[in-house]
């Protein structure tokens, strides 16, 4: 039997079966890790031993922590967990809360004591908090006060869930309170390198929630891959983002980079794009992580709202458009960097360094990781034809108790949903989500470029593609389209718009249906809920049958 620390071993038992996992590959040296290993010891422990106890760790809204304070107050967390609610390693603890400090220190005291963290949205409501509880099996959740009404919902109709206790709310039974009384220091739970630590659960666009398995090493690895070889992170960095920690987005950027190379993070609660930049401006960032989306709105007010602090910007969550990264560079002076990562692989695994950008592609496998693209049989392509995008490295899906791992790893690699193509030069270049190409009489068409080209168009500041049902061509392209402020919805717009689409690229892929709508549908997670308007141009088609 392999060493574990974990004592209940719910999430080993329930990992999938070994023919089923992907295939891990640590072909950098500095991948390999010691064969026990907590990485919320490694991160602060660690950071204190290097001499980092007095440099600032964490920035609040009216707080700053060193890594020394994170350390002690994640030390008291581990010990009220373990000690006063009798909690052994490898339970599952549920966090709740935005982005505060305070749910940065509860993530490392449940990982300090070998405890298993799923992080959660606040926007999620009981029913959503329910199938996690049962799924993961929860029975301790730590969550921020000023969202404790669904959460008390969940604790009544899920027994299972008996240890809640709330922060960020100063009452005299808080987190807070029952931190006070315990010493600040601890010695972490020595897990296992390959002892789970979080369960992702899946942002997902559609269907029912997945929970993906993520080990100590992970964690460590996701710091040791991207922000070293690509982002390029130092200590001097301030790193600020829109992700929620509960999207390993920003766990990784917004927490686990900066700190693994001893950088500050701000962690505040909820921005706008303007107070993202006021707040840039105030707090001196240096790098941001946020979608493609945030940056076209930043883009709109950089001119009145200078960030000369600001040198690196990464963009990920969904495709970048071309026309996006001119926008920001024109405005800001900086080059995107832009990166696909996924839930199941923890964070990016093809991006790009500022020098080698390139416009309209995501870049190439970082070092650690490869990919390629394959047919249905999971043969390779030939370069420049669309297909599968598979990629393998030191992190990989590892569904709780899922059927659908055997769709996602296949033959060793993690097939993430997406088509791809190679280009002469080797960028991995975006065309669609899989389930995102329009076959339009015969013609295979994606979506997403149709969307780059309409967001061209000086009228446009976003829109959608999808395919509608037609009784004649079967499908048709269909355009949801919000428009610029200030312009007005006309049939010549349409028109023009066609045009332009029909100008830019091959006439087939133009919108032969364009309906304008206000504001486009967006997951919890900033992506474009492009099934919702799926489903919209569906049924209208219908109706018009
Ligand atoms: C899409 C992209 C094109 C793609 C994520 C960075 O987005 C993250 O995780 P999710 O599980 O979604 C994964 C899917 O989102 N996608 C993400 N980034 C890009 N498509 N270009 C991109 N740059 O369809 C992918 O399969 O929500 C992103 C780090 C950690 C993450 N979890």
């Amino acid at each position: 039997m392999a060493y574990t620390a974990h004592v209940d071993t719910f999430a080993r038992d329930n990992l999938p079966p070994a023919d089923q996992m992907p295939e891990f590959i640590f072909e950098l040296p500095e991948l390999h890790y010691p064969d026990r290993l907590n990485c919320a010891a490694a991160l602060l422990d660690g950071a204190i031993a290097r001499g980092w106890g007095d440099r600032i760790a964490i920035i609040g809204q009216n707080v700053r922590l060193t890594y020394r304070e994170l350390n002690e107050q994640a030390n008291q967390v581990a010990r009220f967990l373990l000690e006063d609610w009798g909690l052994v390693p490898g339970n599952r603890v549920l966090l709740r809360g935005p982005n505060t400090p305070m749910l940065a220190v509860t993530w490392f005291g449940a990982v300090k004591a070998g405890l298993v963290v799923v992080a959660t949205m606040a926007m999620l409501r009981e029913k959503e908090l329910n199938e996690i509880v049962q799924k993961a099996q929860i029975t301790a959740a730590l969550c921020d006060k000023r969202f404790a009404e669904e959460l008390h919902k969940t604790a009544q109709s899920q027994p299972m869930l008996a240890h809640v206790c709330f922060f960020n709310g100063g009452d005299a039974d808080s987190l807070e309170a029952h931190m006070a009384q315990k010493p600040i220091t601890f010695n972490a739970v020595e897990t296992a390198a390959d002892d789970v630590v979080a369960i992702a659960f899946t942002s997902g666009t559609t269907g029912k929630p997945k929970g993906t398995m993520h080990y100590h090493r992970d964690m460590l690895a996701i710091c040791d891959c991207f922000p070293k070889s690509t982002l390029k992170i130092t200590m001097d960095d301030r790193c600020i983002g829109t992700p929620p920690l509960a999207f390993t987005f920003g766990l990784g950027g917004s927490l686990l980079f900066p700190l693994r190379v001893g950088a500050s993070t701000i962690l505040l609660e909820s921005y706008t794009p303007e107070s993202m930049l006021n707040t840039i401006r105030e707090m001196q960032a240096t790098i941001t992580f946020t979608s493609p989306f945030f940056y076209r709105k930043m883009a709109e007010l950089i001119a009145n709202i200078p960030v000369p602090t600001l040198h690196k910007c990464v963009s990920a969550g969904e495709a970048l458009p071309a026309a996006t990264r001119q926008l920001w560079k024109d405005t800001s002076g900086i080059d995107l960097i832009d990166g696909i990562g996924a839930t199941e692989m923890l964070h990016i695994f093809i991006s790009h360094t500022e020098a080698d950008a390139k416009a309209g592609a995501t870049g190439k496998p970082i070092p650690g990781y490869h990919a390629k693209i394959v047919d249905f049989e999971g043969n390779e392509v030939p370069q420049g034809q669309p297909g599968r995008l598979a990629v393998k490295g030191p992190t990989g899906c590892r569904y709780l108790a899922d059927a659908r791992q055997t769709i996602y790893v296949q033959n060793g690699w993690n097939l993430t949903g997406d088509t791809y193509l190679i280009d002469v030069d080797g960028y991995f270049v975006y065309q669609a989500r899989s389930d995102d190409m329009i076959i339009s009489a015969g013609y295979n068409i994606a979506g997403p470029e149709v969307e780059e080209v309409l967001m061209r168009h000086p009228a446009v500041a976003e829109c959608v593609v999808v395919g509608a049902p037609d009784p004649e061509r079967g499908t048709i392209v269909k355009a949801y389209v919000v428009v610029k402020p200030g312009t007005a919805h006309s049939d010549e717009l349409v028109s023009q718009l066609q045009d332009h689409v029909k100008n830019t690229i091959a006439p087939y892929k133009y919108p032969r249906a364009i309906e304008f709508i206000t504001e486009l549908p967006r997951t919890n997670t900033g992506k474009v809920q492009r099934f919702v308007l799926r489903d919209r141009a569906w049924q209208a088609g219908k109706q018009q049958a």
